[in-house]
């Protein structure tokens, strides 16, 4: 029950295999166009291309891992993910055109997730249960034993993933979510993220919590949980793999902390430039690709040129698309209406 150090887990079946070049590169690839679109919008909205820019540089070597381990689809038999406003690169590795990202952020009526209409980073994708990231903290910690209900009874290998940050760990909604996932014989398949980058906004995780580890607070329930490091994008994968095989084996709750960097700061209100003392997951990784012969500066610094160019055209032609239309407003938008079909105050 006490937590383990992922890095230390040997691999995903117990040897010491190492896992393999071709998932190393697809997870470089993933981790380098992220982190090109994280900077292409800090600089839109530095330019007046965008209001606010929130994100996830820094939990790269994570979220990646996570996004190529989710079982994508629409319904309980898949995955069901209520993510974090730095999930980003999930979505990227598990499929999601980077260039969405960017409507969103110009807030134009081509943004797929919320029609032009909310924040950077705020990712929806129905038909793969990406559901609504939203931007009041925690509360994907409440609706979460929802999905892991249903999947519960549908059946199945289908789990429900929740992340979260550390400062949200203090919400009650973090507590419901521990306490609805653990109750005896009715366990709910859930999956609970922290990726913990020491702070929340400005204040520093260390003045807030008497406890060692966040994952601790699972132990009183039960609940089984994992320390990894999230700067390491091989104890990432391993740790999570076996995280999310447990859950979908035993049907159980699981709870995984995650280290891991906040290399631009909270968001552009604490001016989103990068910050040199925190591990880049990226160049580390770069690092780590280049000794083991499997990949080269020059091959690795071509390619974030060429996502960079890709990224900047996508831009330049999403600059000329329309913004939402007024009367889209009312669209997807849940309402009870009066006898003559109108929402109450509405122009339905
Ligand atoms: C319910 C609620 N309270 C407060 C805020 C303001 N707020 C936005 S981000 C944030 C800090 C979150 O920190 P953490 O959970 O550690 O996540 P991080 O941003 O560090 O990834 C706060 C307090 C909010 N958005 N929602």
């Amino acid at each position: 029950m006490r937590a383990v150090i992922a890095t230390e887990a040997k691999s995903e079946n117990g040897t010491s295999a190492q896992l393999s070049p071709e998932l190393l590169l697809q997870i470089h690839d993933h981790m380098l166009m992220t982190r090109v679109l994280e900077e292409r919008l800090i600089r839109m909205q530095k330019q007046g291309d965008g209001y606010f820019w929130i994100g996830g540089p820094g939990e790269e070597a994570f979220n990646i891992p996570l996004g190529l381990l989710v079982d994508r689809g629409l319904g309980p038999a898949h995955d069901y993910l209520h993510l974090h406003y730095r999930s980003t690169g999930t979505a990227i590795a598990m499929g999601a055109d980077p260039v969405d990202a960017i409507r969103q952020m110009k807030n134009v009526a081509s943004d797929p997730f919320s029609g032009g209409r909310n924040f950077a980073a705020h990712t929806a994708i129905f038909d793969w249960n990406l559901v609504p990231i939203s931007s009041p903290i925690e509360v994907q910690f409440s609706m979460a034993p929802g999905t892991a209900m249903a999947q519960k009874r549908h059946g199945g290998r289908g789990i429900t993933i929740v992340q979260g940050g550390d400062a949200g760990t203090a919400e009650g909604d973090f507590a419901t979510c521990l306490i609805w996932s653990s109750r005896p014989k009715q366990e709910l398949p859930v999956l609970m993220i922290v990726t913990n980058n020491q702070y929340g906004i400005s204040t520093p995780a260390a003045t807030q919590h008497g406890e060692k580890l966040i994952a601790d607070r699972a132990n009183a329930f039960g609940i089984q949980t994992a320390l990894i490091d999230g700067n390491d994008p091989e104890a990432s994968y391993r740790g999570l793999k076996k995280a999310m095989d447990y859950v979908r084996t035993e049907r159980k709750p699981f709870l995984v902390e995650a280290r891991v960097s906040r290399l631009h700061g909270h968001s552009s209100s604490s001016g989103a430039n990068f910050v040199e003392d925190e591990v880049d997951c990226l160049r580390t990784f770069q690092k780590k690709l280049e000794e083991r012969g499997l990949s080269t500066r020059a091959k690795m610094d071509e390619q974030r040129e060429r996502y960079t160019q890709h990224l900047l055209d996508a831009l330049k032609k999403v600059r000329e698309e329309a913004p939402p239309t007024p009367e889209s407003a009312f669209d997807h938008v849940f309402a009870t209406t009066n006898k003559a079909g109108q929402v109450p105050g509405g122009v339905r």
